[in-house]
């Protein structure tokens, strides 16, 4: 497979053989043979991190806003089991309003082919599609991490392991304070992935709803330009076999209070834990219940913080197709 993917990489003759695994868009197909900027874009947001019918808006929106930022749209998920690099319309409508849609990271990706299921891609599940299709740039809302007391549950998530081995640059607000920044930091690092937040020297990681996690950020970039650059280094000239985390701080007026999030997201825990609730369960149930008691506030939040990513994610795609040309 790895081989043929290699193959396919060379002549437009033999992409379409390994579309026959991956279904590739003909708008993202031409841009990525003609080095024009795409971002992509995952899909557990809209399965299961966004609540119906803000899912479907986000969806759509986040699609425009990257256009507008003079990039093209790569929204990836599994159709009937066959991964997905664009999805049309009534699909991305099918997925945010389906109740048994797969949550895809990189373990659940054979079993969703070969049961021909419906998932929605995690940034571990999208990160391997995009590198697949060719594309470098992904922009998301938040990161999954390390969780509270992972010392004793062992809850990790996928996408730290998986920013460790795939070159992709992932542009997101940070990990919610659902989880622990500084351990989620640390595991990064063993990870082998290149952390910076967008900001003066000393600007922390920010915490998705908060502008500060108060945890450091490793490095700091001040333009689209430097992160494309730092990208650029890093997958086309160096080859890493390894990940980027573009952190963009959430903008200043939809930023929430710290200590009112954190105590909302306390009990959102005290909740899961009383439930029994763990692995790829936990982070879908903490946002619903964090959602239900902000009435709503969270989910505004979370929806300019994708549009906010999406503009930067977009720029540096710009940013490094220039370099690239
Ligand atoms: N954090 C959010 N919103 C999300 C997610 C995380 O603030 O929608 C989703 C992303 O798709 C992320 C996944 O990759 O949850 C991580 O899930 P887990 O914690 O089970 O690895
Ligand atoms: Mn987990």
């Amino acid at each position: 497979m790895f081989l043929r993917y290699k193959a396919a990489s060379k002549s437009l003759g033999s992409i379409k053989r390994f579309n026959s695994t991956l279904r590739i868009a003909e708008e993202i197909q031409h841009a990525l043979n003609t080095h024009q900027p795409v971002v992509a874009l995952e899909s557990t947001i809209i399965t299961h991190g966004l609540p119906f019918p803000q899912n479907i808006q986000m969806a759509k929106q986040v699609e425009s806003v990257i256009r507008e930022n003079g990039a093209v749209p790569a929204t990836i998920a599994f159709v009937e089991g066959k991964p997905c690099i664009g999805l049309n319309s009534s699909e991305i409508e099918m997925l945010a309003a389906a109740k048994n849609v797969n949550k895809v990271s990189r373990r659940d990706i054979a079993y969703s082919m070969a049961r021909k299921l419906n998932g929605g891609t995690t940034i571990s599940g999208t990160m391997i599609l995009a590198e697949k299709a060719g594309i470098k740039v992904f922009s998301t809302g938040g990161l999954g991490g390390v969780h509270k007391k992972a010392e004793t549950t062992f809850d990790i998530s996928a996408d730290l392991t998986e920013l460790g081995r795939t070159k992709v640059a992932v542009v997101c607000a940070g990990p919610k304070s659902i989880l622990d920044v500084a351990k989620t930091t640390e595991y990064l690092e063993t990870q082998g992935c290149f952390v910076a937040t967008m900001g003066p020297y000393g600007t922390n990681i920010p915490g998705f709803f908060a502008v500060d996690s108060g945890v450091k950020s490793p490095y700091n970039f001040e333009t689209f330009g430097q992160a494309a650059e730092i990208v650029n280094s890093g997958i086309n000239d160096m080859n890493l076999d390894s990940g980027y985390l573009l952190c963009i701080p959430p903008p200043m007026d939809v930023a929430l209070d710290s200590d009112y999030i954190n105590n909302i997201i306390a009990e959102a825990e005290k909740e899961a834990e009383q439930l029994g609730i763990f692995g790829k369960n936990l982070t879908p149930f903490l946002l619903s219940k964090v959602a239900k008691l902000t009435k709503g506030t969270s989910v505004d939040t979370n929806l300019q913080v994708v549009f906010n990513n999406a503009r930067a994610g977009a720029n540096i795609a710009v940013e490094l197709a220039k370099i690239e040309k």
